[in-house]
């Protein structure tokens, strides 16, 4: 009994695959550690005092005592130094997870991005060119029995060989991940990485991490999100680099045979045509939203607020999706409907709006 229990508590905790594991454990292990010591302390004393000044005979009189200073001075100083130090030490492990540069090592260091979709219930995770993983093939794969923290079965038994199923991301490198929801407010974690984030309608959350240990672990949602919530698990690869490469080609290999990577400009400009253009346009004409001709890479664009960015992807993914958050100048009135649109039709539309004018996949007939 005494053994079994033993033989599940490192189990306890979920292996530690990225570079925030060690921090947030041992500020876990710390704040453990520490409860334990005083409830056996406050417990101990308090049982043992009970014992030892019990009343023994029927008249006998307790000794009226009012305060100790000293006592009291003690135990009010000595837990606010552990709880300060229990703050800074969670502060600064957060912080770091906040700091992309932290996880990237130096500004403007590689990086993989992946975009994440929150729906009732289940998770899409888009690659680079709309390529896209749906968490419920990942476990269609899983017996329910066989879940576990440590995946050691799901792997011997051969499973791994559909990689397509799995969200994959490669050992040592940065992720970020950019997440929305469709509907109500999901929470996307992946607690061998110790990640999580609120995930919500219309806003963009961004969270980084770096994986450190090949294996397969899980991602979950961790906000009560309706009846099915419960389904919202996928299962999740860290490989070699190599590794990612062949899932990245062998996924490429079996979507874009629905959409080949030069039709993604002309799906995008479709999309375009039958919902955007009534407000934008790609020939520098005003309509009631800017155009897009020129839009991308544009540097010192100013907002309405006087702030001046550089469009890039992430401004423009944001304006589609969460249109108020920065509005550009001269446009300030006029406010534009969110668009309910999937990973895969933002990443066509981004392909086009990078190049309205022209197809990229078509210079050369120019
Ligand atoms: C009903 C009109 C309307 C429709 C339809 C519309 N937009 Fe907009 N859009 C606007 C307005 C107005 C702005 C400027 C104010 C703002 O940023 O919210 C804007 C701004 C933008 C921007 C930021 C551009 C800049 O210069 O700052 C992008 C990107 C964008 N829209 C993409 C889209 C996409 C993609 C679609 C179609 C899926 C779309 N819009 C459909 C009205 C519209
Ligand atoms: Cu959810």
């Amino acid at each position: 009994m005494l053994n079994n229990t033993l033989a599940m508590l490192p189990e306890l905790l979920p292996p530690d695959a990225s570079t925030f594991a060690k921090d947030t454990d041992s500020t876990f292990m710390f704040i453990t550690w520490v409860c334990i010591f005083f409830f056996v302390a406050i417990v101990g004393l308090m049982t043992y005092y009970v014992i030892k000044y019990r009343r023994k005979s029927e008249d006998e009189q307790p000794p009226h005592i009012s305060h100790n200073l000293f006592l009291e001075v003690v135990w009010s100083v000595v837990p606010i130094i552990l709880v300060l130090f229990m703050f800074y030490w969670g502060y600064t492990a957060y912080a770091k997870m906040m700091d992309p540069v932290a996880v990237l090592g130096e500004e403007g260091a590689e990086h993989i991005d992946l975009y994440v979709n929150g729906k009732q219930w289940s998770w899409d995770i888009t690659y680079p060119g709309g390529l896209e993983i749906n968490s419920k093939n990942s476990l269609a794969m899983k017996n329910d029995d066989e879940f576990t923290w440590s995946t050691k079965k799901l792997i011997s038994d051969g499973k791994e060989n559909n990689i397509t199923s799995y969200m994959t991301v490669p050992v040592d490198v940065p992720v970020r991940l950019s997440m929305t929801s469709n509907d109500v407010i999901h929470s996307f974690a992946i607690p061998a990485f110790r990640i999580k984030k609120d995930v919500i309608l219309n806003r963009n959350s961004v969270i980084w991490f770096k994986a450190t240990k090949p294996g397969t672990y899980i991602y979950t949602c961790n906000e009560m999100c309706g009846i099915d919530h419960g389904h919202m698990i996928g299962y999740l690869r860290v490989v070699s680099q190599e590794e990612y490469g062949k899932f990245l080609k062998k996924l490429d290999d079996e979507q874009n045979e629905i959409l080949p990577k030069e039709k993604q400009w002309a799906a995008g400009k479709k999309l375009y045509l039958n919902v955007c253009s009534a407000c934008h346009s790609v020939d520098g004409s005003p309509r009631v939203g800017p155009t897009w001709k020129g839009l991308y890479g544009k540097a010192n664009y100013e907002m309405v607020d006087g702030t001046k960015i550089t469009v890039d992807d992430d401004y423009i993914r944001e304006s589609i999706l969460n249109p108020n958050a920065k509005k550009a100048k001269g446009f300030g009135a006029v406010p534009m409907p969110a668009q309910k649109l999937d990973e895969k039709q933002l990443a066509y539309l981004m392909e086009f709006i990078k190049s309205p004018e022209q197809d990229p996949n078509k210079k050369s007939e120019k």
